[in-house]
Formats: C-alpha cells, sequence, structure tokens
C-alpha cells in the first residue's frame, strides 16, 4: 500500500512522501514521528492557529528553531490545511514581529535570524510532498527588482507543490527582463510574482505590463500578490489573477491538480479581478 523504491544493495525503502500520503489519506496520526526524523509531537497539547502563531512569535523572536521547527511541523501533521498554517500562522506571526520591531521591542538581527529558520522550515516541509513527475503542470515565479522578502514567494512556491505542480521559485529582487527570458526558456503555465515591495510605482507598473506583453506569445497565465499590491496599482497593471493570500491561490491551484492543462480562462479564483 506504500510505494517502496528499491536501494542499490537491494533493500525496499520507504520514502517520506509516501509514508505521509499513507497516513494522511487513510487518516492515520503518526505515533513516534522522530523515526521519521521529524520533531516529537506534543500530543496532550492540540494547538488552535492562534495559540500556535502566539507561541511561533516567542520562538522565533527568541531565536529558537528547535521550538518553531515543532510547532509549525505539529500544525503540518495535524489535519490543518497548509495554507491556512501559511495564512494564520505563519504570515501572522511575522506581521507581528514586523509590529514588535516597529515598536523597538524587536531588533533587526532577530526579525533576520526568524526569517532564516522559517526558510529552513519550509524547504523541509517540501520533502514531505511527492516530488512533481514531468507531466505536472509548471509554474514559475520569483518577486521583482527591489524587493528583498523571501518568504511570500517561497510560500507561493509550497502551496503549489503541494498541489500538483511543478513549482519553483526563481527568488527575490529579479529584473523583469530577466524573469522574461524565464518564461521564454521554461515555457510554464503559470508565473506569479509576489510584490512586497515597490522602489519606482511608474517604472514597476511599466516594467509589468511591458513583462506581460513579452510573454503573451507564450501563453503563461499570470497571477500576482502581495502586500504592496494596492487597488490602486492593480487597476494599472494587466495581470490574469490576484490572490491576496495563500488560501486563495489554494481554491486556484487544487483545480488543476494531477497534471490537468490550466488556462487562462479558468483562472477565475480572484478577490480582485481587472
Ligand atoms: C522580514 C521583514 C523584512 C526583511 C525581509 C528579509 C527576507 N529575507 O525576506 C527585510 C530586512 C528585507 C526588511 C526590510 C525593510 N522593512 Co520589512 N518587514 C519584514 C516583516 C517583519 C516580515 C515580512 C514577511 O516576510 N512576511 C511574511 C509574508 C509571508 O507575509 P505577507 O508578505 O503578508 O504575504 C502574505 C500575502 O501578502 C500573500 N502573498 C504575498 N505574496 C504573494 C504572492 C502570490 C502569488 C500570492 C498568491 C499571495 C501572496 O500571501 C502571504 C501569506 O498570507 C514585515 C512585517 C509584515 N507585516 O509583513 C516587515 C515590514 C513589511 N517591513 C517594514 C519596513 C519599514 C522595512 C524597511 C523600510 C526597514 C528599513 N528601515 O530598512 C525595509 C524596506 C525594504 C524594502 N526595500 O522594501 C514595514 C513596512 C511598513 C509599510 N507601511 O510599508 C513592515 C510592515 C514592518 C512594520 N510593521 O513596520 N523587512
Amino acid at each position: 500500500m506504500i510505494e517502496t523504491v528499491k536501494t542499490a544493495g537491494g533493500h525496499r525503502r520507504l520514502r517520506l512522501p509516501d509514508v505521509m500520503e499513507f497516513a494522511k489519506s487513510q487518516g492515520y496520526k503518526l505515533v513516534d514521528p522522530e523515526i521519521l526524523g521529524l520533531p516529537t509531537l506534543n500530543h496532550k497539547n492540540e494547538r488552535t492557529l492562534e495559540v500556535a502563531k502566539n507561541e511561533l512569535v516567542d520562538a522565533l523572536v527568541s531565536g529558537n528553531d528547535t521550538v518553531s521547527r515543532q510547532i509549525v511541523m505539529e500544525l503540518v501533521l495535524s489535519d490543518y490545511r497548509l495554507c491556512d498554517i501559511c495564512d494564520d500562522v505563519i504570515a501572522d506571526a511575522f506581521h507581528q514581529v514586523g509590529d514588535l520591531w516597529n515598536c523597538g521591542t524587536v531588533e533587526v538581527y532577530q526579525e533576520r535570524h526568524a526569517c532564516e529558520i522559517i526558510v529552513r522550515i519550509m524547504h523541509e516541509i517540501r520533502h514531505f510532498y511527492k516530488p512533481p513527475s514531468s507531466r505536472s503542470p509548471l509554474a514559475i515565479g520569483a518577486s521583482p527588482a527591489g524587493d528583498p522578502y523571501t518568504l511570500p514567494t517561497t510560500m507561493t512556491e509550497l502551496i503549489l507543490r503541494e498541489n500538483g505542480w511543478r513549482a519553483m521559485s526563481l527568488g527575490n529582487n529579479l529584473p523583469f527582463d530577466s524573469l522574461s527570458a524565464a518564461v521564454r526558456d521554461q515555457h510554464p503555465q503559470l508565473f506569479w510574482l509576489s510584490v512586497s515591495s515597490i522602489e519606482n510605482e511608474v517604472h514597476f507598473i511599466e516594467g509589468f505590463n511591458q513583462f506581460v506583453e513579452d510573454v503573451k506569445p507564450i501563453g503563461v497565465a499570470v497571477i500576482v500578490g502581495g502586500r504592496a499590491l494596492t487597488d490602486e496599482i492593480r487597476k494599472q497593471m494587466n495581470f490574469t489573477s490576484f490572490c491576496d493570500r495563500m488560501r486563495n491561490l489554494e481554491e486556484f491551484a487544487q483545480s488543476f491538480k494531477r497534471g490537468a492543462s490550466p488556462s487562462p480562462a479558468d483562472l477565475s479564483i480572484t478577490d480582485t479581478d481587472n
């Protein structure tokens, strides 16, 4: 019932994503996750997302990567949806860390270290899901030049991969010319842009609309999100869809599970269409 791989020495081995998929699909709870290299669960203390967020803020601010990992992993191994964990725990914890920094309670190094801890945890969660097959739809994305934020684009990649996409985040701070080259080289069905910070609005809008024009012949759908995209800015941008949180992205991504071919006309999960 669980797929195995044969090692060079002839042993059959269970892979983590296969065990995870089996346990989840059959409704089993992991009793000793440490056997799989995961943190020990604290079963007596099942957390609500709100409690988990507050505990995560404390763990991140004190630079405690072990506790941060335990909090996030326990949620991932429970029945919570990954998109809710991303929106209501990780993103909201960072909003709180930002407020603490803003009022001088948290140092810049603590904020930066918190980002390091969470990026590592997100990369670890990636390995919980089966690697997408070469027939899965391809999505690539990034954040634009002048945008130093790494968490939102990494999170987008994770949610799309969980939902069966071959998703690859190209990173942050990337100029539109280079993003056009990536789309021309890779021919993805979906491109996402996460925008948390805009240096110059006029240049950004011009560059973005030119990018969309450049990649039009490839037929890629362009989905955008991020805190910097105000209503005013969005009105001037020619994207296919806007998602304001990972929950919206999941709604969209789920409709294209299992290698189905997406078309821009299907991208109607937006909170705000233009
Ligand atoms: C970490 C951080 C940084 C780090 C980032 C490091 C890194 N490696 O990423 C660094 C050091 C770069 C930084 C710099 C600055 N920062 Co800062 N930063 C933050 C902080 C604490 C967390 C940001 C984050 O990653 N959040 C987690 C993500 C996942 O949450 P999110 O962005 O809300 O994303 C959600 C949605 O927007 C959506 N989404 C986002 N993108 C996409 C894309 C798609 C496709 C989809 C579907 C959805 C989606 O889904 C996500 C999950 O729900 C925020 C606090 C905050 N409120 O976010 C301040 C914050 C954004 N920073 C702030 C400030 C002031 C600065 C600086 C000006 C500080 C300075 N004096 O230098 C600089 C500006 C840099 C710049 N060029 O913009 C202010 C901004 C205030 C304002 N009104 O604009 C904030 C709000 C802190 C505060 N409370 O004052 N920062």
